[in-house]
């Protein structure tokens, strides 16, 4: 066996170690998906191909041969940009509508409608209720929460101005959004808006293209997400740092494993809650198996390691890898990075894939359909089908790869508060004094176009060790769990500034801060950390990196990443090059405009020189040594 091969396309042993088993069992996984794909279509990758209209498709010649315009008329400038407008649209709405359900669950627990789900964080709902103006004299969490899931639900379409939670913005940052007209209003106008301007023969103009994807952007960073975290806090409670254990081997050879894989946390919360209730375990006993193991995988594998002693399995390149371990009675799907590939690599084992939401479902997995009005119920049931096929397991196709490792997560705004004392002085102080020299958000996928893992772990060891703290999230954080980076021992790996800080406050240099719609915690710290300078985020030592990005829902968090003033380096290239306008634009112009822009660089040793010596320059301009 040629064990070479699977270390080019993962750093992760428990995942070459699957890699090898799923060819010897013939199961066809991403990258050898991506194998039979290549070469890539040119014009896709450029991003010069428009189906907008039904005169096309058209495409441009890149080389400046044949056609330099679509049958309309528009440009390589207007149709790149009108095809990375598409792509934030599609991936702000897929954090929004995220976002939106949390708030209803909020609106249904609030009215008695959801009786399975309580107000478990009081303090964030009071403090919530004082940001939004919601009095709470005399009054129930119940009607405090009713009008804060009003207020934030009246938010998605906008009725009024603008955003509740722009008053976290500083000020410097909200008059420069003011002038460029990109203030965001509600996600739902804001997405509509896009789809409009990109309708053949509306918007042709790619700067003002731009700056509505930015707003667009900006409407999921501080709108749909950011509600998302803050009522998946108040609904569930918010983070608290506290250890778990990562990567594949946390299945379990003698238990019923269930993998929890999506997003949202309102089934995986009810699902396990249901698999402690001592009936359902006496029935596991019934059916051959010690107990119930709980996993996640990707987002919703975040949402509960944040909350939860819940172990995660893997990130977005191991989900095909986790039913080949042969070890999975049930998979549980909700929305968003599930791929269509799932019931096919189940179809060889005994797997049952399980889609509980009416927007995602698969051909071939079993449906039990999820309602907020019965939620624990439907969950007991999920954990029982999972149960009866216990005895379906095919001991002589398992294979549990051994690998797994410890981790410390829970890192919310308010946890990083607490562990620094209750204010953000001591962490700005030594940010001052060049112990740490800034801070760096890693986020997020896998992308099999970047070697598993690589991309995340060798840029975030590289930062720490140049003092900068990494704060991370998605599936970036849960390749530095993988790799140890996310325990206080790894402080030794720091340079020696950020290694004393790490000590003292027994903290990772490396921070999980939660699943990606949780960026919005990273945009809180900005901000505070901002407003108490006194400065606009783009003057401080910060930057953002997605060195393994595949998504739309990663474009969308780099515009509103860069539209709030943060540099950000992405190590896969999104499909702008047909224009070098476009791309000198993202790269170079936004600084003038927004104050930050992007950077493209796959190597991630190269990333991390760049994100240095852009945070140096950032020290320098706020003359700090
Ligand atoms: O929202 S990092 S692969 S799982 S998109 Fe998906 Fe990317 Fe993972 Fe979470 Ni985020
Ligand atoms: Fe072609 Fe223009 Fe129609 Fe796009 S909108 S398909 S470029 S004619």
């Amino acid at each position: 066996m040629d064990k070479n091969k699977y270390a080019q396309k993962s750093i992760d042993p428990a995942t070459q170690a699957m890699l090898s088993k799923a060819e010897q069992a013939g199961v066809e996984v991403a990258w050898e998906r991506l194998e039979k794909q290549e070469p890539q279509c040119g014009f896709g990758l450029l991003g010069i191909c428009c189906r907008n209209c039904n005169m096309g498709p058209c495409r441009i010649d890149p080389f400046g041969n044949g056609a330099d315009k679509g049958i309309c008329g528009a440009n390589a400038d207007t149709i790149v940009a009108r095809n990375l407008l598409r792509t934030i649209a599609a991936g702000a709405a897929s954090h929004s509508d995220h976002g939106r359900d949390v708030v209803e669950t909020v609106l249904h627990a609030a009215e008695g409608r959801a009786p399975d789900y309580e107000i478990k964080d009081e303090e964030k709902l009071l403090a919530l209720a004082k940001e939004l103006k919601v009095p709470t004299d005399g009054r129930s969490k119940q009607e405090i929460a009713l009008d804060i899931a009003v207020k934030a639900i009246d938010e998605f379409g906008t009725r009024k101005g603008t955003l509740e939670l722009l008053g976290r913005v500083p000020p410097q940052r909200k008059e420069r959004w003011e002038k460029l007209g990109i203030v965001p209003r509600g996600i739902d106008r804001e997405v509509v808006e896009i789809m409009h301007r990109t309708h053949m023969g509306v918007d042709t103009d790619y700067v003002n293209l731009i700056l509505q994807g930015m707003r667009a952007a900006l409407s999921d960073g501080w709108g749909g997400s950011m509600w998302a975290t803050e009522l998946s806090d108040v609904l569930f409670g918010t983070p608290k740092p506290h250890k778990g254990v990562s990567n594949l081997g946390v299945l379990k050879e003698d238990e019923v494993n269930i993998v929890v894989h999506g997003h949202e946390p309102t089934l995986s919360e009810m699902i396990v809650r249901a698999a402690k209730d001592p009936q359902i375990v006496e029935f596991a006993r019934s059916q051959g198996a010690k107990g119930i193991n709980i996993c996640g995988m990707c987002c919703t594998g975040n949402e509960l390691l944040m909350r939860h002693d819940v172990p995660i399995a893997g990130n977005f390149l191991q989900q095909e890898l986790a039913i080949i371990t042969g070890a999975v009675e049930a998979m549980v799907v909700d929305v968003q990075c599930i791929m269509p590939s799932l019931t096919e690599v189940a179809g060889c084992y005994h797997t049952k894939i399980i889609s509980t939401s009416p927007k995602a479902k698969f051909p071939g997995a079993q449906h039990v359909a999820f309602n907020e009005e019965k939620a624990l119920e439907i969950a007991r049931e999920i954990v029982r089908i999972a149960v009866e096929n216990y005895p379906r397991r095919n001991k002589e196709k398992v294979f549990i790869p051994a690998e797994k490792m410890e981790f410390v997560a829970g890192f919310s705004v308010e946890a990083i508060l607490s562990a620094l004392g209750g204010s953000l002085d001591p962490l700005l102080n030594a940010i001052k004094e060049g112990n740490i020299k800034g801070i760096a958000g890693i986020v997020g996928c896998n992308n099999p176009k970047i070697k598993h893992d690589y991309g995340h772990v060798t840029l975030a060891e590289e930062l720490i060790k140049q003092d900068i703290l990494v704060v991370e999230t998605g599936c970036a954080a849960i390749a530095s769990a993988k790799a140890g980076l996310l325990l206080p021992e790894a402080a030794a790996k720091a340079g020696p500034g950020l290694r004393a800080v790490c000590e003292a406050l027994k903290i990772p240099p490396v921070l999980h801060m939660g699943s990606c719609v949780d960026i919005s915690r990273i945009m809180v710290v900005a901000a505070a950390a901002a407003r108490a300078l006194g400065v606009d985020i783009c003057d401080l030592p910060l930057a953002g990196a997605a060195p393994e990005w595949m998504s739309e829902k990663a474009v969308s968090i780099g515009a509103y990443v860069v539209a709030s003033g943060i540099f950000t380096v992405l190590g896969t290239v999104p499909p702008v090059l047909g224009s070098s306008n476009v791309a000198a634009l993202l790269t170079e112009g936004a600084k003038d405009v927004v104050g930050a822009s992007f950077a493209v660089e796959g190597d991630p040793l190269k990333a991390a020189e760049l994100i240095v010596k852009h945070i140096n320059e950032k020290r320098a301009g706020l003359g700090l040594a």
